[in-house]
């Protein structure tokens, strides 16, 4: 590897305590099945995440698609544009239709004063993106929902160990659906769960992520392979030990970061939510070209330049993506196209040294003459 910065840089325990982690392994034989190591894990989590019902799966993408299956859903679901692929990609996969919501300018999750116009006899659910970590309008949501008898699903994945009013994030919804992928704040290599309320719903997605398969004689449903397999679990064992010391790192660097660019013209920070503890999961700058001086294509370039990868998440919209043939029309969510112009995430991870930092927001304070 080189000494390039990238935008985020995976957390791993001493290597000593992983081998010590998965070293039974090598007596069990036991490797994935929801084995010890999971039923660990899981327990562990549901702790750490203060929810009451929690399980895991191969990865956050396979929690959400497994979800919208285990609902048995039908017809509209409502969404944003701004997120990962994973978000929308699990709504069509399922033979439903995503209907995109534009998202607030503030927080860049869902706008809730657009989404009842949204709601139609064929909305079937409502399916929210706390992005960045930046928690949606829960309360707002969950009134629409039993309003018009929706389900709700979040989609948690960049919002690990977050609390808002003191509850675990994955507590607010029917279910909410958290990623363990390398690049996130917590880790367990590919990893993902699902925290949800109605325990029946709970049994249909342990079958679900398990082709399907009720008992040794009886396959009751058309599953898929979502399993989260035994060193994957063991290295989300190992990560949670450190997570609160990791994210503790994370606010460090972000608060340096802050300290160089928070009251520069033209620039926007993501913005400190009140009654959120955060994570720090991502660093969001949103540059208007015509304050601050440069496009955010010369920032991004100037910094690729000095070896550091800042990120464009998320750009393209999903409602853009040329899987989709035209589908849908990106003028419906005007906010979200604008950010997706503008907005890079700049580096972040928990052992990022802080002059670097300092190095990253020079280069992009030279960028505004
Ligand atoms: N919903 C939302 C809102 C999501 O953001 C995601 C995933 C999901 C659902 C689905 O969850 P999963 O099914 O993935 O669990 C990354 C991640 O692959 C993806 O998990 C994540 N969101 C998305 C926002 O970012 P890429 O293609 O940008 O990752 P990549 O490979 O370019 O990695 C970014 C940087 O991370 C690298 O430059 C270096 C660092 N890295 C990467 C890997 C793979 C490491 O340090 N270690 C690693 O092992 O998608």
């Amino acid at each position: 590897m080189d000494d390039k910065i990238l935008v985020t840089r995976s957390s791993m325990p001493e290597l000593s305590e992983y081998m010590d982690e998965i070293s039974d392994m090598w007596q069990t034989h036991w490797l994935t099945n929801m084995g010890p190591k999971h039923k660990k894990f899981q327990a562990e989590l549901r702790e750490y995440l203060g929810v009451e019902n929690i399980d895991l799966f191969t990865n956050g993408h396979m929690s959400l698609e497994l979800t919208l299956q285990a609902m048995n859903l039908q017809g509209e679901v409502i969404t944003t544009p701004f997120t990962f692929a994973s978000t929308t990609h699990a709504i069509v996969r399922n033979g439903l239709t995503p209907v995109f919501c534009d998202i607030d300018p503030d927080t860049y999750t869902m706008d809730t004063s657009k989404l009842e116009d949204l709601i139609t006899d064929r909305t079937c659910a409502i399916l929210p993106v706390h992005v960045y970590g930046n928690i949606c309008n829960v309360e707002e949501i969950d009134r629409l929902a039993h309003k018009y008898e929706l389900k709700v699903i979040y989609d948690a994945a960049h919002t690990f160990g977050e609390t808002y009013k003191g509850n675990g994030i994955g507590s607010f919804g029917d279910a909410a659906c958290f990623s363990f992928h390398a690049t996130k704040v917590f880790n367990s290599i590919e990893g993902g769960a699902v925290c949800f309320k109605d325990k029946r719903l709970g049994e249909i997605l342990y079958e679900l992520k398990n082709f399907g398969i009720r008992g040794a004689e009886e396959v009751s449903a058309v599953g898929a392979n979502a399993k989260l397999n035994e060193f994957c679990a063991a290295m989300g064992i190992c990560n949670l030990r450190h997570v609160e010391r990791e994210i503790d790192k994370r606010k460090t660097v972000v608060e340096r970061y802050r300290s160089h660019l928070e009251g520069i013209e033209g620039i926007r920070l993501n913005i400190i939510q009140p009654d959120v503890k955060s994570n720090y999961a991502y660093f969001p700058v949103v540059f208007e070209e015509k304050v601050f001086g440069a496009s955010r294509a010369e920032v991004f370039d100037k910094l690729a330049e000095n070896g550091i990868g800042a990120r464009k998440y998320f750009y393209p919209l999903t409602n853009t993506f040329s899987a989709f043939n035209g589908k849908f029309d990106v003028t419906e969510t005007p906010v979200a196209l604008h950010i997706s112009k503008r907005v890079l995430t700049l580096p972040l991870y928990a052992d990022l040294p802080l002059e670097e930092v300092d190095r990253i927001c020079k280069i992009i304070q030279e960028c505004k003459y």
